[in-house]
Formats: structure tokens, C-alpha cells, sequence
């Protein structure tokens, strides 16, 4: 019997019933993708019904009772057909997409916000990223809120629900920290305590470890570890000692014996506590099928638990609710450790179909085997609170952006530099833009040039704090006043932390209804190091700028270790995101206003004809800058020049028509190409030096059109074939950047040219950027040398002059 205060014994007695229609409706789209759909390849895929087993009461409890629509939920990736199943229960998704479940545009795998049509808050996959992710979405919506934005809407709480297995991702306790520091509210954590992962059986006593340390981060810490049942029988003579006797079984051992069944758990207790007077009896008094179901009973199977302890939070800390469980709860391999790709058998599914009076061809039917009539369920689903609301989805208005942005560009200057300064030229003005612009960074603020834009915006804390060495008037350069309308967010320095807040930040259009416009900055080189969280970022289709400062060799003296090769590739690679590498300040001016404006971009999946890309659809933005100081060009910036800054790739210097050859070169190593082409002038011929902005949009421009032309649009045609369009096809090419060569090295293939690429495959000796420059062989030596080989000819005079 559920007893608890929240909801009326009807109400408790469907919603008992949608608890056990979850589990099957979750089981059955399992099943069905295994054993009914035949995808004709002959790959089983995974499970997970034990999973979804193990969360069917906490996610019924929380769908059909706690959460407003305010609310937004990280559902644990392999508890996909839970929610799934919910949706369907509350007429939100539709019996094709389960039946389709894990196949071609079927219902995810894992919860997807923008593959999935069931209004999926957060995606998941990758375990412990959905879980930072609501905790800086909690932070975003305070960041909106305290700046005057979404009032009109009630405060939301983010919530994610987590295998105890995840909580081995260190990302979500660099999460917590950062969380403390910035005075998290409005964060739920539930935590599916099965003591099981994928391979095997947890710890012992570890929820007493998680509950120290959620409490140690201000965090309230509710358990959910005895159902209704157990207390019952904890109250009666003996008692005790059954609670006792829990409470000291070891994992595994409850999860053997939870497979294993009544029998094996009287056989069990009456060998370890069965001589102790009346616990004897209280085991005596139960059937094998009782004791089961009593031992079963954890409180995280216990609805009427559940749901009281949801509703007894009555203030906005952060809660961790530790809720035990049972992986494969109500399943025949219920607690068995191979449990978690475990499938059941046909013969299975159709008892638990029995069991569940359910007729053979209706097993998608809604409301059948239930014993409320449908009237009364369906009047049930019209009251749940949280769908009650309609469509949950908001959309924040776009922001206009300038379409040149100003910077006044000194005789020399590095693109951080020019970062810095157009930053600080936006903080001055009082532009819509200028107020949506949020900037954070993981305790790289001063050194990625942030400086000036925090001096004039300030940073951002929900309550004031006064910067000391101001008041006590010490010069500084640095004004570090914290205050609720402040616009930089200083993070601490894990790099995880910063994707996963710009991910949220980059989803408040949608979550809050309100536009931000992000902007992180951070040293190229760790990029690495928070990968899977961008990788992330982009898969949920977060909208930020992503400004990757210093980079390459060329940070020189900066240290060997800190030297980024890969990361060109990445940007390159990184589906969503699009990348730059601006060798000029005026050309970053360009791609910055590009940016802003991309990034709230969100149409169709429209291929323009002028690039071959998708810039309708619109997405994040990777800026991959230098500290090198480089003397600027004054030109005028044409229409013309700035779509083609936008598109990749411009002629510095065109090539003529007996072109010998062309340097293409892309960011900081441009002073290198320019002396080459110009040492190199003489003695070949037409020579063309061409300026890459990013590789990145070339090369999808370039797969873009050559799909195109397959498909029947034989005058397709991508920036840069028509940049190479008129070069002799005996034309050599030498591609020079501060990163990988195989950034460029693809560009031999779109017309069929030579191409030697120079770039950097090793890295770490530390010295001055000639130095290191002529050791990795990318300065204007190397680039003549390699085109004395790719374009034969008279040797060329200025070899080894350089
Ligand atoms: C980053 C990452 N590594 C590995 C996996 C593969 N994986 C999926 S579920 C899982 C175990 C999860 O255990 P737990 O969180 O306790 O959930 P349960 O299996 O108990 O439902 C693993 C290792 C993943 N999805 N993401
Ligand atoms: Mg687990």
C-alpha cells in the first residue's frame, strides 16, 4: 500500500499502474528493435531494459508527478526508452518512432535533443556530461535572471538523473566545485543507486563517500534507501535485525540474491539471522514471493517514497538524492551482474506480457492491461502538471549584429591582440549585442586578452563583491568587481567546466527563452583536454564562439608543452563548429561579425550555392588566434573580400596565367609566406600566394559541391574550385600553417595540383619563434626549398637566404 502525503490514494494507485506500464512499454521497444524488426544486419544491439528497469519508478514519479514544465531533465542515456515510453503515455510520441526505436530517424538510442521529436531537454551519451550540463544550465538561468531577462517565467529546476556508475566521470565533480563557488540553486541530482555499472558490481558503502562529499559542497543529501514495505517490517518484532542485516550485505552479494529469488533469500536469512527469536517469524510469516517483493523493496522502487521526498524539498539548494535500486527491477535477470546488455528471451517477454494482461498484437496499445479504465488514466494524463503546459521549447529572439564591427588596427599587432581589442570596442558601446555577449574562461581571462572587455562589463556573481585592491587603492590593471549584472563568468581552470558551461550558456535560447552569446576563451592546446564536452556542446547544438588563443609553436617561448598541432584538425573535423585561423586583425573583425550572427542562425539544412555550406542552419564557431605580433595590411575591406574572408580563403596575391606555383598559407606563419612568394617572384613564374581563413569551411565547401555534382547539379561549384579554377594543371602548391599538414594537404585533390604541405608533426622544444620556426621546417626557407622540388624550374636564388 502507498502511503505517502503526496497525491490521493487514486491518483497513487494509476500512477502505480503507469509505473509498471513504463517498464513494459521500455522493455517492449527493446524488444521489439531485437526480436521484431528485422534490421538485416545481423547486429543485436545492447539491452539496457535492466537499466530502464532500474529507473521506471523515480522517472514515473518525477514525469507524472514532481516536474513543472519548467523543469528540464538529463535523463541517463540508457534510460532512453523510459522516457521515451512516457512521452508516449502522455500522447508526446508517437507508436512509429518506438517501433522504429534505434533505427533510421526512430527514437534515439539515447535521449537526443535535436535527433529525437519528444522534447528532450538535454542530450546524453557520453555519461557525466548531461549531469555537469544541468548543474551550468542552473547557473545560465541565474545568469538570465539576474540580468532582468525571462521574469515573466517561473524559475526551473535542472535535474538529472545519473547511474551511480557515472559518478566516476570526474567532470561532474569538477562541476560540483565550480557549482559551489557559484552559489548553485535550482540543481537536482538523482542518483540510481543499483550498485551495478556495465562490467560489474560497485564498492561497498560508497553512497557514504558520495553523501559526504555532496555535503561538504553545500549540497542536501536526501537517501532513498528502505520502500514503504521494509520500514513496515523494520517496525515489527525482529525488525531491526532485518535492518541490520541489510544494511551490513554486502553489493554483491544483494544482487545475487535479488536474481536468485524467494527461496534463496529465506534460505540466506535463516542461515545468517534465522536463530534470533522474532525475526524468525517475521521471515516465517512471509511467503517466498513475499520475501522477494520485501526485499525488493529499496526506496528507489517505492513510489510513494519517491514522490513524498521530491515534494518535502522546500528550499532551491542543490539536492543529491542517493536512491537505491534494483538494475533489472521486475525483470527475470533482475540484480544479475551480466545484466546490463542482457535481452530477454521471446519465451520472457511473453510471460511478462501475461503478466501484464496484455493481448497478443496490443502491445503498443496505451492503456491496455490496466485496470483503471482509459477514461480515467486519460483524465489522469490531462492533469500531469508537466506536460499540462503544451510544448515545452522556447526560442529566444535573434540579436542584430553589425555587419563590421569596429577595431582600430595598430602597425603590428597578434590576432589575440586584435581579439582583445574588438571585445573591448563592443564592451564600450551600448549595443544589443554588446548586452547578450557573455564571456567566461577558465582562469584565462587576462592572458586569452579579456581584460579589457571585463574591465568595462564586469564579472558576474549573484551577489556584489567588491574588488579589495580596488578599494584599498592598489594599482592594478584589472578591475575585478563581481555583481549581478556583470558579463564575464570566471571559471576555475577545468576545461570540462567551460564547454560545459558554454554549452549551457548556448542553449538559454531555448531553455530560457532568452539569447545569450557566448564567448570562451581558453590556450588552444587544452582543447584536448575538455574534447568530449565540446564534442558534446555540438551534439546538442549549443551556439557559442570559442576563442583558442595562444596556438601552435608559435607561443614559442611559452613553453614546449603548451605547443597545439592537433587542433586544426579538430576544427577541421568537429561537425557544428566552425573554424578559423585569421592571420590579419581586420580579417578577424570580419569572421567575429560572422560569428555572431551564425551563431544564432537556425534554418534549414539549405545548401547556398554560393559556398556549397550549410550557413543556414547556422552553429558554433572555433577562432584559433595568436600571439604573434604581425605587421597589419591597410586595406579597404570590400564586400567582396569579406565574403570570401567568411568563405575560407582569398588571393593575396593572384596568381597569373602561367602560374608555377601558389604558397597557400593559413594564421600566424603568414610573414613567412609572404617573404618566400616574394624571394620567390623572380624565379617562378605568376607565382600566387593564397591567404586561408579557414580550412574548415573550404574543405565543406569543396565535399559539398562534389556532392552536389554527383547528385546532378553539374554546375556546382565551391569557393575553392573557383579559386583554383584557372591554374595550370602543372601548377605546384606549397601549404604552410603552425599545425598539422594534413589541414591543407587535401587541396592537391580539387583540381589535381602537387602539393608539398608543410606544418608541424612534433612538437615540445622550447625557443624563439625563428627558431622553432626553422627547426619544424615551416619558416620562408622551408616553403622555398619545398617549392624548388614541387615546381622544378631554374633553381631558385634565394634558397638558403631567408
Ligand atoms: C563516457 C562514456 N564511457 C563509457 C560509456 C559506456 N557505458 C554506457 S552505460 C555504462 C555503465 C553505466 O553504469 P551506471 O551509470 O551505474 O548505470 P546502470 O548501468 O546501472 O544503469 C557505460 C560504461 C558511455 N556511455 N560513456
Ligand atoms: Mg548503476
Amino acid at each position: 500500500m502507498l502511503t505517502t502525503s503526496s497525491g490521493s490514494p487514486q491518483d497513487l494507485s494509476i500512477l502505480a499502474e503507469l509505473e509498471r506500464k513504463v517498464l513494459w512499454l521500455a522493455s517492449w521497444t527493446i524488444h521489439h528493435a531485437n526480436h521484431v524488426r528485422d534490421s538485416g544486419d545481423g547486429l543485436k544491439v545492447g539491452g539496457h531494459q535492466a537499466s530502464c528497469a532500474s529507473l521506471a519508478t523515480i522517472m514515473t514519479a518525477l514525469y507524472f508527478h514532481t516536474l513543472r514544465p519548467q523543469d528540464r531533465v538529463a535523463v541517463k542515456p540508457h534510460a532512453s526508452p523510459n522516457f521515451h515510453a512516457i512521452q508516449y503515455l502522455l500522447g508526446r510520441q508517437t507508436q512509429d518512432k518506438l517501433e522504429a526505436f534505434r533505427g533510421f530517424k526512430g527514437a534515439q538510442s539515447y535521449p537526443s535533443r535535436t535527433k529525437d521529436t519528444d522534447d528532450v531537454d538535454f542530450s546524453t551519451g557520453s555519461v557525466g556530461l548531461g549531469v555537469a550540463q544541468t548543474l551550468f544550465s542552473a547557473l545560465a538561468q541565474d545568469y538570465v535572471r539576474s540580468h532582468g531577462w525571462g521574469l515573466m517565467r517561473p524559475e526551473g529546476r535542472m535535474i538529472a538523473l545519473l547511474g551511480d556508475a557515472e559518478l566516476d566521470e570526474g567532470n561532474i565533480f569538477e562541476a560540483m566545485l565550480e557549482g559551489w563557488k557559484q552559489g548553485l540553486r535550482n540543481c537536482w541530482w538523482i542518483v540510481d543507486y543499483n550498485r551495478q555499472s556495465l562490467d560489474a558490481v560497485v564498492r561497498e558503502g560508497l553512497w557514504e563517500r558520495y553523501q559526504n562529499l555532496f555535503r561538504n559542497f553545500g549540497w542536501d543529501v536526501v537517501l532513498l534507501k528502505y520502500g514503504a514495505l521494509q520500514q513496515a517490517a523494520f517496525a515489527e518484532p525482529g525488525g531491526g535485525v532485518l535492518r541490520r542485516w541489510i544494511d551490513n550485505c554486502p553489493n554483491q552479494l544483494y544482487s545475487a540474491l535479488v536474481f536468485q529469488g524467494g527461496a534463496a533469500w529465506r534460505k540466506r536469512l535463516n542461515d545468517e539471522i534465522g536463530d534470533q527469536g522474532p525475526v524468525t517469524a517475521l521471515i516465517e510469516r512471509r511467503s517466498d514471493d513475499e520475501l522477494a517483493v520485501l526485499m525488493n523493496n529499496l526506496g528507489g522502487h517505492d513510489l510513494g517514497s519517491i514522490m513524498a521526498a521530491f515534494d518535502a524539498i522546500d528550499h532551491d539548494r542543490p539536492v543529491c538524492f542517493i536512491a537505491y535500486t534494483i538494475k533489472g527491477y521486475g525483470l527475470p535477470f533482475a540484480g544479475h551482474k551480466d545484466n546490463h546488455a542482457g535481452l530477454m528471451t521471446p519465451a520472457q517477454m511473453d510471460t511478462f506480457r501475461k503478466s501484464m494482461n496484455i493481448r497478443p498484437g496490443e502491445e503498443w496499445s496505451r492503456f491496455e492491461g490496466l485496470e483503471h479504465p482509459p477514461a480515467e488514466i486519460e483524465a489522469f494524463l490531462d492533469r500531469v502538471p508537466f506536460s499540462s503546459a503544451g510544448a515545452r521549447g522556447l526560442q529566444g529572439e535573434r540579436i542584430a549584429v553589425p555587419e563590421q564591427l569596429a577595431v582600430t588596427l595598430q602597425p603590428r599587432m597578434s590576432t589575440q591582440l586584435g581579439f582583445g581589442a574588438l571585445l573591448n570596442e563592443l564592451g564600450r558601446g551600448d549595443t544589443a549585442v554588446a548586452a547578450r555577449i557573455v564571456t567566461t574562461s577558465p582562469d584565462v581571462t587576462v592572458s586569452t586578452s579579456l581584460g579589457p572587455w571585463v574591465n568595462r562589463r564586469g564579472l558576474f556573481a549573484r551577489e556584489a563583491l567588491a574588488d579589495t585592491f580596488k578599494s584599498e587603492r592598489i594599482p592594478s590593471t584589472f578591475n575585478w568587481e563581481f555583481s549581478p549584472k556583470g558579463q564575464h563568468i570566471e571559471l576555475g581552470i577545468a576545461e570540462m567546466n567551460l564547454f560545459s558551461a558554454l554549452s549551457a550558456l548556448g542553449l538559454s535560447h531555448v531553455i530560457n527563452g532568452e539569447r545569450l552569446l557566448p564567448i570562451g576563451t581558453l590556450y588552444d592546446p587544452f582543447i584536448a583536454r575538455g574534447l568530449d564536452a565540446l564534442n558534446y556542446a555540438c551534439y546538442q547544438d549549443a551556439r557559442f564562439i570559442l576563442v583558442a588563443t595562444p596556438s601552435g609553436i608559435t607561443l614559442a617561448p611559452e613553453g614546449g608543452a603548451h605547443q597545439s598541432i592537433a587542433e586544426p584538425l579538430i576544427g577541421l573535423a568537429q561537425d557544428g563548429l566552425a573554424a578559423f585561423e585569421p592571420a590579419f586583425v581586420d580579417e578577424l573583425a570580419v569572421i567575429l561579425a560572422f560569428a555572431l550572427d551564425y551563431m544564432q542562425r537556425e534554418g534549414g539544412a539549405e545548401l547556398s550555392e554560393q559556398n556549397w555550406l550549410r550557413d543556414e542552419t547556422g552553429g558554433s564557431v572555433y577562432l584559433r588566434l595568436s600571439t604573434r605580433p604581425i605587421e597589419q595590411i591597410k586595406r579597404d575591406m570590400t564586400p567582396a573580400l569579406r565574403q570570401s574572408i567568411v568563405d575560407g580563403a582569398y588571393w593575396l596575391r593572384a596568381p597569373g596565367p602561367n602560374c608555377q606555383l601558389v604558397v597557400a598559407f593559413t594564421g600566424a606563419v603568414a610573414p613567412e609566406a609572404i617573404t618566400a612568394v616574394g624571394l620567390m617572384a623572380e624565379d617562378r613564374r605568376d607565382i600566387g600566394l593564397l591567404a586561408i581563413t579557414s580550412a574548415d569551411r573550404l574543405n565543406a565547401g569543396w565535399t559539398a559541391a562534389c556532392r552536389a555534382r554527383e547528385r546532378g547539379l553539374i554546375h556546382a561549384s565551391s569557393h575553392i574550385e573557383r579559386l583554383l579554377a584557372d591554374l595550370p594543371r602543372h601548377c605546384g602548391i606549397v601549404t604552410v600553417l603552425d599545425g598539422h599538414p594534413a589541414t591543407l594537404a587535401w587541396l592537391g585533390a580539387v583540381n589535381g595540383h602537387r602539393v608539398r604541405p608543410l606544418g608541424v608533426e612534433h612538437f615540445g622544444q622550447t625557443g624563439s619563434i625563428d627558431e622553432l620556426y626553422r627547426y619544424y621546417g615551416i619558416d620562408a626557407n622551408a616553403i622555398i626549398a619545398a617549392a624548388q622540388v614541387i615546381a622544378p624550374g631554374r633553381p631558385i636564388r634565394y634558397l638558403g637566404a631567408a
